[in-house]
């Protein structure tokens, strides 16, 4: 199967290092020259905090035009760049290609779905922990679960195909027939960890250390779970706080998304996050005053940060 992966970040380089290495043809559309040179030149590297550590050279396009068609474009940009990214890779997409996004925050299915017949967007979320460490290197922070799902009947057939292609290649994942409520879910989990940690500037495992910031997250997770019921989505799991817990222990050593881009300097994805959970429960006259706050916080440290 011939893969294309839009967005050299850390997700998009820990699946392509795994996919490389069970023999895929993947390639990486990355727009940003110098990461893209990077990465040709000195190939992918994940470090998986033992001794192993896998080593791959990809095809790397920073335009579309030149990556040319592809069975699989996996989407792996941040939430705020999945509009230009799917405008990018529109017209690579054939009869035969299905175009998969596993990134994080709402609204990236219906911003590929203006550009993608239904049929082939196809959706998931990913709780791998994965941390840039320069151009094209990750640490593999924490192996969390993929899942993967259609986003209307007709995807359903790719799905598996994909899933199991994933699972061979050494990313555990499973398949699930509900993926709003699986975004919902993994939104819930970002909107619980990312702010706090990004503000507090620490791991996701030491979340879990102050009873202070946990009372914050408890907080916030409630008012998701209210925002969720209130747009009529059922969330996979009945204990919001306890999969929270869960996930910041099953990727402690790892530094979320939010406080990478942080300390980057880059713009964050709280929009898509708390900005989103806090949006909605606007619409619908539900209170998210943490949420807001939060949202608000990360906007001001992303402000003073990057002037301007
Ligand atoms: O998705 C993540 C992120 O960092 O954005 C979690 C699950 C919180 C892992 O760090």
């Amino acid at each position: 199967m011939k893969i294309l992966i839009v967005g050299a970040g850390a997700m998009g380089c820990l699946f392509a290092g795994y996919l490389l290495r069970q023999g895929h043809d993947v390639s990486i559309l990355e727009i940003n020259e110098e990461r893209a040179a990077t990465i040709r030149s000195g190939g992918l590297t994940i470090d998986d905090g033992t001794t192993s550590s896998v080593t791959a050279c990809p095809h790397v396009y920073t335009s579309a035009a030149e990556a040319g068609s592809a069975d699989c474009i996996l989407i792996m940009v941040k939430a705020y760049d999945t509009g230009s990214a799917v405008q990018s890779v529109r017209p690579l997409v054939t009869g035969k290609t299905v175009v998969m996004t596993l990134q994080n925050g709402v609204g990236n299915v219906e911003t590929i779905q203006q550009a993608v017949p239904h049929g082939r967007v196809l959706a998931g979320t990913t709780a791998q922990g994965a941390t840039l460490l320069g151009p094209g290197h990750v640490r593999h922070a924490g192996a969390g679960e993929t899942i993967l799902g259609a986003t209307s009947e007709s995807g359903k057939k790719h799905v598996e195909t994909l899933a199991a292609m994933l699972r061979d290649a050494g990313i555990a994942t499973s398949v699930s027939d509900n993926i709003t409520s699986l975004i919902w879910g993994k939104l819930l989990v970002n909107c619980g960890i990312n702010p706090i940690c990004a503000l507090m500037d620490i791991k996701n495992g030491q979340l879990l250390e102050s009873p202070h910031l946990v009372d914050v997250m408890v907080k916030v997770v409630r008012e998701v779970e209210s925002v969720a019921q209130a747009c009529g989505v059922e969330l996979p799991f009945a204990d919001g706080r306890g999969k929270v817990g869960d996930v910041c222990r099953a990727t402690s050593g790892n530094i979320c998304s939010m406080l990478q881009d942080v300390r980057a300097g880059r713009k964050t994805e709280i929009a898509q996050m708390n900005g989103a959970v806090a949006r909605f429960g606007a619409e619908r006259e539900v209170p998210t005053p943490v949420n807001q706050t939060l949202a608000d916080l990360v906007l001001a440290v992303g402000h003073m940060r990057r002037p301007g």
